[in-house]
């Protein structure tokens, strides 16, 4: 066992001590793994810890400042609700001093989480009613949250879904060529130099005062949804670190440009690369039950720009990674994040095609 993470789970107030570790290898930012841990009579109880990407969040301590914030809120309003309050949220398990994450010698940061049993996540939509049960969950954690103060939450990763700043970095990024890699993406530049004008469509619609700034998930991914195994239930909605005021259409719109592309994130074929409308549509179904008489109807009505800017946000992350050496996406082979950026673009060139019938599905569910 690793000597290192046992001494780490030892500063947690848990019950018992670490027996076992799995290591979980979904996301692209922090290393997770679950900790099974013992007490005396053999009874095991289990954990999820992670190791904060500290390249990717400058200041773990507002991000676990925002995360305590918002699963106390939840906490209050699911036992208000009469759920279950140890799954439906998750639960920060504090150190033995009281603190919400550990710094190791390493200045490493850590925190630990109650694991949520019976429950799972999935990277593709095994079953469509776990797609419209996630888009009812990610709909109802912004409605849940309507009340929150929002001036309490930090910005823990600045400018993070502001895409016309995006584009501008991106396009900065293929002026400096650090690492000459831009002659290895010469067509996929392009296809953002092809849609630069929308980058900032919602911005300017929430300067307006058109679009209101909500209490928002931001990294709205399918596996960042706990489904119930017994139930098919959207359980808990995890992945906390990036919850920051933003408009309702980025959580919908990284949600389908995930769940609702016909191949995974990283697939090299790019044929196989489409928008499923019949998942967009399971999707926005949920989501849109839950937001109804909350959203307002211009906000619904936008929910499709979310979705293509996002996906086209997303792209130009990975290719501007890939562009300046791969230092924040982690990767598993050479040029995944060109790859990534590749499926992305594919994928949001589809929704062009398909942008009218995303504005009837939308609109079908008002
Ligand atoms: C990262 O943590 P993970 O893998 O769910 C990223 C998201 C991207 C996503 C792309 C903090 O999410 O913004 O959409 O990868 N998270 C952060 O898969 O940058
Ligand atoms: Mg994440």
């Amino acid at each position: 066992m690793d000597s290192r993470l046992t001494k780490i789970v030892e500063q947690f107030s848990t019950s018992g001590s670490a027996v076992k570790f799995d290591p979980i290898n979904t996301g692209h930012i922090n290393s997770t793994y679950r900790v099974t841990c013992a007490d005396e009579n053999g009874t095991e109880s289990a954990y999820t810890l992670q190791k904060i990407n500290k390249y990717v969040f400058k200041q773990p301590e507002l991000v676990m400042e925002n995360i305590c914030a918002v699963t106390d809120f939840l906490r209050n309003k699911i036992a208000l609700a009469g759920g279950d309050t140890t799954r439906e949220t998750l639960s920060v398990v504090p150190t033995a001093d009281g603190k919400t994450f550990y710094m190791d010698e390493e200045e490493e940061y850590w925190r630990l989480y109650t694991y949520i049993d019976n429950a799972s996540t999935y990277d593709s939509v095994e079953n469509p009613i776990h797609l419209k049960n996630a888009g009812y969950a990610f709909g109802r954690f912004q409605t849940q949250l309507a009340d929150f103060p929002i001036e309490k939450l930090h910005d823990t990763i600045p400018n993070f879904h502001n895409t016309r700043k995006r584009f501008d970095d991106f396009f900065a990024g293929v002026e400096a060529d650090v690492c000459g890699r831009v002659k290895n993406a010469l067509p996929e530049i392009e296809i953002l130099k092809k849609f630069r004008h929308l980058s900032g469509f919602l911005l300017e619609k929430q300067e307006a005062g058109i679009l209101p700034l909500r209490v928002t998930h931001n990294d709205t991914k399918y596996n960042n949804i706990l489904i119930d195994d017994a139930t098919n239930d959207a359980l808990c909605v995890i992945d906390l670190d990036t919850v920051m005021p933003g408009l309702a259409a980025y959580d919908f719109g990284d949600a389908i440009r995930f769940a609702a592309n016909t191949a995974a994130e990283d697939e090299t074929d790019l044929s196989k690369v489409k928008l499923d409308l019949d998942l967009y549509e399971c999707f926005t179904s949920g989501f849109v039950s839950a937001i109804a008489g909350f959203l307002g109807d211009e906000e619904i009505k936008l929910l499709p720009y979310g979705a293509l800017l996002m996906t086209l946000e997303v792209g130009s992350r990975f290719l501007l990674d890939y562009l300046e050496g791969d230092k924040y996406f982690r990767i598993h082979r050479p040029e995944h994040n060109l790859e990534r950026a590749r499926t992305q673009l594919t994928l949001a060139l589809d929704m062009e095609r398909h942008f009218d019938e995303m504005n009837e599905i939308v609109r079908k569910y008002l």
